[in-house]
C-alpha cells in the first residue's frame, strides 16, 4: 500500500470526524492545508460535497481600524441568534512573533470556549500553496462543519487580501476617522471591493465627517459608472455600538443579492476563477514533472537568448504533447 493511500485514508477519517464536530480533527485538517501542499487536493476533494451553505462575510481595512474587535462583536451577536460561526483571521505578522495574533486570541478568548464557534488565526508567511488558497480551504472546512456564517478578517493592503475578499458574499471595508489612512485606502481603490463601508471608532472625533465624505464621494465621485451606492455605517466596536445595525445591513445585502441572483453568479464566477488557477497549476506541474524542465531550463533559456531556439515555438511544442 503506497503512502499516498494511507494518507488518503487518514484524511477521510479526519473528514468524517470533522463532520461530527470533532474540533481536533478540524484543527488537524487546517494544519495540513497550511503545511502540506500535496494533501490539499485530497482534503478539498473530500469536503467539497459538504460545502456551499455558509454565508461568508469579509472584513478588511487598515491595521488598527478595529477589524478584530468588530469581528468579535459580530460573532457574539450571531451566537445570540443561535448561529454557528467560523472566524478566519489573517494577520501579516508571523504567528510566532506577533503581538497582533496574541491580541486577537485574547480578545476572542471567550468565543474560543464556545463549542459553536471555530476560530483560526493565520500568519501571512509560509503558505506553500499561497495564502489565499489556505484561507479558501479553511473557509471550506468551516463550511463543511455547518457554520452558518464565516467571518474572514484580513488587513487590506495587498493583492492577496483583495483576492481573499473575492470569496466573500458580503465584504465590509472598515475605516476609522483621523488616520489619513482613509484617503490612502480610497486612492488604492479598496472601497471598490466593499459592499458596506464601516466607519468604526465612531466614539472618536471626525467619524461623522468621514461618513459624510464617503456618502458624498459616492454621489459625486468619479466612478459613477459603477453606480452601486454602498451603505455607510457608524460603529463603535469597542463599546459594542452599531453592531446590530451593521448585521441588519449585512442581512439586507444578502437578501438583495439572493433576490437578484447576484449571489449565485458571484459564487459561480469565483468557482470559474478557482478552476482556472487549478488547471494552470496542475498542467504546469505535470509538464515540469514529465520533462524535468527545472534541470534543463537553464540550457534552454541560454539557447533562446542566443536566438537558437524560438520561445514561441518551444512553448507550442511543449503544450502540444499534453
Ligand atoms: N476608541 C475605539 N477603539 C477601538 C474601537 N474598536 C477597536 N478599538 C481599539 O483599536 C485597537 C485595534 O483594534 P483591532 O480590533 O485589533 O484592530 P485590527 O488591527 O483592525 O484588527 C484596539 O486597541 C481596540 O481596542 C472603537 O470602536 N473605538
Ligand atoms: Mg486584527
Amino acid at each position: 500500500v503506497s503512502v499516498k493511500y494511507v494518507q488518503q485514508d487518514q484524511i477521510y477519517d479526519l473528514v468524517v470526524r470533522m463532520r461530527t464536530g470533532n474540533r481536533r480533527a478540524v484543527s488537524r485538517l487546517i494544519t495540513m492545508v497550511e503545511n502540506e501542499n500535496t494533501l490539499r487536493i485530497d482534503i478539498a476533494r473530500y469536503i467539497y460535497p459538504y460545502t456551499g451553505n455558509s454565508y461568508i462575510i469579509g472584513i478588511t481595512g487598515p491595521p488598527g481600524s478595529g477589524k478584530s474587535t468588530l469581528t468579535d462583536k459580530l460573532a457574539k451577536l450571531l451566537r445570540k441568534q443561535g448561529k454557528r460561526v467560523g472566524i478566519v483571521a489573517v494577520d501579516p505578522s508571523s504567528p510566532f512573533s506577533g503581538g497582533a495574533i496574541l491580541g486577537d486570541r485574547i480578545r476572542m478568548n471567550d468565543l474560543a470556549l464556545d463549542d459553536e464557534v471555530f476560530i483560526r488565526s493565520m500568519g501571512t508567511r509560509g503558505h506553500l500553496g499561497g495564502l489565499s488558497e489556505s484561507v479558501e480551504l479553511t473557509v471550506k472546512i468551516f463550511d463543511a462543519c455547518n457554520c452558518d456564517y464565516i467571518l474572514v478578517e484580513t488587513v487590506g493592503v495587498g493583492q492577496s487580501e483583495v483576492d481573499i475578499m473575492k470569496m466573500a458574499d458580503t465584504t465590509l471595508v472598515v475605516l476609522v476617522p483621523g488616520y489619513g489612512d482613509d484617503i490612502q485606502m480610497i486612492k488604492a481603490g479598496i472601497l471598490e471591493i466593499g459592499d458596506i463601508l464601516v466607519v468604526n471608532k465612531a466614539d472618536r472625533d471626525g467619524a461623522d465627517q468621514l461618513a459624510s465624505m464617503l456618502n458624498m464621494m459616492q454621489q459625486y465621485g468619479e466612478s459613477r459608472e459603477n453606480s452601486r451606492v454602498r451603505p455607510v455605517l457608524l460603529t463603535s466596536a469597542y463599546e459594542n455600538k452599531g453592531i446590530e445595525e451593521l448585521l441588519n445591513a449585512i442581512l439586507a445585502h444578502r437578501e438583495q443579492r439572493q433576490v437578484s441572483d447576484y449571489y449565485h453568479l458571484n459564487r459561480m464566477n469565483h468557482l470559474r476563477a478557482e478552476i482556472m488557477v487549478m488547471l494552470q497549476s496542475e498542467l504546469s506541474k505535470r509538464l515540469f514533472e514529465r520533462y524535468h524542465f527545472d534541470q534543463e531550463l537553464d540550457g534552454i533559456i541560454s539557447e533562446m537568448y542566443e536566438r537558437r531556439i524560438n520561445p514561441y515555438d518551444w512553448v507550442e511544442s511543449c503544450v502540444n504533447i499534453v
